[in-house]
């Protein structure tokens, strides 16, 4: 018996996606720099590169925070309109914002028709992760409350049913500060990849009308078709079924909340074996925290749970009222 040669080919699609602790001028001057990620109060929109986002949420005090998303270059970037692009490494990311009035729900439409209209035409026509930041996300009450109608904007603007299979990883976090714009962005691919739902949560896709007139459409995370990539988990929040869990207690949210990450890395790592085990070091998280006077304990509580787990904390609004905590980032 004769054994096949394996042949070494060099990754398809890689991604690293960091938090570090160097100047914004620094990494733009990367050749491999797909995406850069700054994180302010009450930014104003700047055009200076494409690649660079200011995203709304103020972080933790005293916290350096820079998010980099790095490909093997080359980097190419610009603008379309009001979408800003990168694109290298068989991967694209695209930003939209636009003017909030107030109607949140005919903003979501606008954004996700430009958004689907834009990657049909594109060649990486695979969104694999999605962020949405919008003001006030739990005002209002009933079905008026912003997040269903955001819900019902962001469905309609896509226009068709997704299949299961084609959902991608999300995130959905309010602005604390009224910022007047609605911010949305994205990881695209040329090849799509495969959504991973949670045993322990009900497809959110399938929540019950209690939660509002349209289930939102994401998967609880999505492995990218290269072993190259990290997995990439949606917004997690204490959520089990479709039940907020430990309305009463921060500490509570924060443990259901890893214990629900953990269930999606041993769902994923029945797909791809090679995936760490457990969050580590290749494991960046970004968690969003409501209440501000809150940081500092969850940054310790994070800091006794996961020491070696690369976090940035923001202050975020998750879109139901008694939930404190929720986190997303990616896992190598
Ligand atoms: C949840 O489990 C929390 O509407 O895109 C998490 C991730 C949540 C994405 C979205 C919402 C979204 O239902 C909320």
């Amino acid at each position: 018996m004769s054994s096949l040669p394996t042949v070494a080919s060099p990754p398809a699609n890689p991604l690293r996606i960091d938090l570090v602790d160097a100047s914004l001028e620094a990494v733009l001057a990367e050749p491999g720099l797909l995406a850069a990620f700054t994180f302010d109060a009450t930014p104003t929109p700047r055009r200076d590169d494409a690649r660079h986002l200011r995203v709304a949420l103020a972080p933790a005090p005293g916290r350096a925070a820079l998010e980099c998303w790095r490909v093997d270059g080359p980097v190419s970037h610009g603008r379309d309109g009001d979408i800003a692009w990168s694109r290298g490494g068989g991967l694209q990311f695209g930003a939209l914002e636009l003017a909030d009035d107030g109607d949140i729900e005919a903003v979501a439409d606008a954004a996700y028709r430009r958004l689907q209209q834009w990657l049909s035409r594109s060649d990486h026509p695979h969104p694999l992760r999605i962020w949405n930041y919008l003001d006030a996300i739990t005002e209002g009450d009933g079905d008026n409350e912003r997040y269903r109608r955001f819900c019902v904007g962001r469905a309609r603007g896509i226009g068709r049913e997704l299949a299961p299979g084609e959902l991608p990883a999300a995130t959905a976090i309010g602005h604390p500060q009224r910022s007047g714009r609605f911010q949305l962005y994205w990881l695209s691919a040329q090849q799509a990849g495969t959504p991973l739902e949670n045993p322990r949560q009900l497809q959110a896709w399938r929540y019950p009308r209690q939660y509002g007139p349209q289930p939102p459409g994401f998967a609880r995370a999505l492995l990218p078709a290269s072993d190259a990539m990290p997995l990439l988990l949606s917004g997690t929040a204490a959520v089990v079924g479709h039940a907020s869990q430990h309305g009463d207690s921060l500490e509570a949210q924060l443990d259901e909340v890893l214990v629900n990450l953990q269930s999606l890395i041993d769902t994923a790592r029945q797909l791809r074996p090679a995936l760490s085990a457990a969050l580590g070091a290749g494991s960046p998280l970004k968690v969003y925290v409501r209440d501000a006077a809150a940081l500092p304990q969850v940054d310790a509580l994070l800091q006794a749970r996961l020491p070696g787990v690369p976090r940035l904390l923001l202050h975020g609004h998750v879109c139901r009222r008694e939930l404190a905590v929720e986190i997303d980032g990616s896992h190598a």
